[in-house]
């Protein structure tokens, strides 16, 4: 019985400590929103020539939790895939954590998995952090990055580079939560 209430007291602590900022990270509804997506063309490129070849989906033949996950696929060679999501207001002394599984499906040599949280100071330059994440293709990788936030940092900025391209890679579970 103690044993049961006191794993009813964790829970709860979880449930009410934990705050997740990007509730729709599992893609079980149609929409991204508020993340959005952008393409980044290689250097020098002819627009015209990146007309297509970048698709995006949500769907539900491969996927980790629910029934569905992000699809994102560039056919174009030298893209990188841009996920973004809006700076959020934070909280000063507290604990983050900015996490997401990506399955790789095709890649290159020159794949890379990479980050950029920016927590934002009203008139400074606030703090940058670069964080990456693993290339390995056919499994469900885990990108996970714990931070803390100090008095003077105002809001969490978070962009995802995927790439180079050509690559097809599946996202599930993005989440940026504050844990304390
Ligand atoms: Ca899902």
């Amino acid at each position: 019985m103690k044993k049961t209430v006191f794993g009813i007291l964790v829970l709860l602590c979880i449930g009410l400590c934990a705050a997740e900022l990007y509730p729709a990270g599992s893609f079980e509804t149609n929409s991204i929103k508020p993340l959005w997506l952008r393409r980044n063309l290689p250097k020098g490129a002819n627009k015209a020539d990146f007309a297509d070849g970048f698709t995006w989906k949500i769907q539900g033949e491969k996927f980790l939790s629910g029934k569905q996950a992000l699809l994102l696929e560039d056919k174009k060679e030298g893209c990188t895939i841009e996920l973004n999501l809006p700076a959020v207001p934070c909280e000063a002394g507290k604990s983050y954590e900015l996490s997401f599984r990506y399955f790789i499906e095709e890649s290159n040599p020159k794949m890379k998995v990479s980050a950029r949280v920016i927590l934002a100071i009203p008139g400074q330059r606030g703090t940058y952090m670069f964080p990456t994440g693993k290339t390995e293709a056919g499994v469900w990788n885990e990108f996970k990055f714990p931070f803390k936030t100090t008095e003077a940092h105002k809001s969490i900025g978070v962009t995802i580079w995927l790439g180079a391209s050509p690559c097809k890679v599946y996202v599930d579970d993005f989440s940026l939560v504050q844990k304390d």
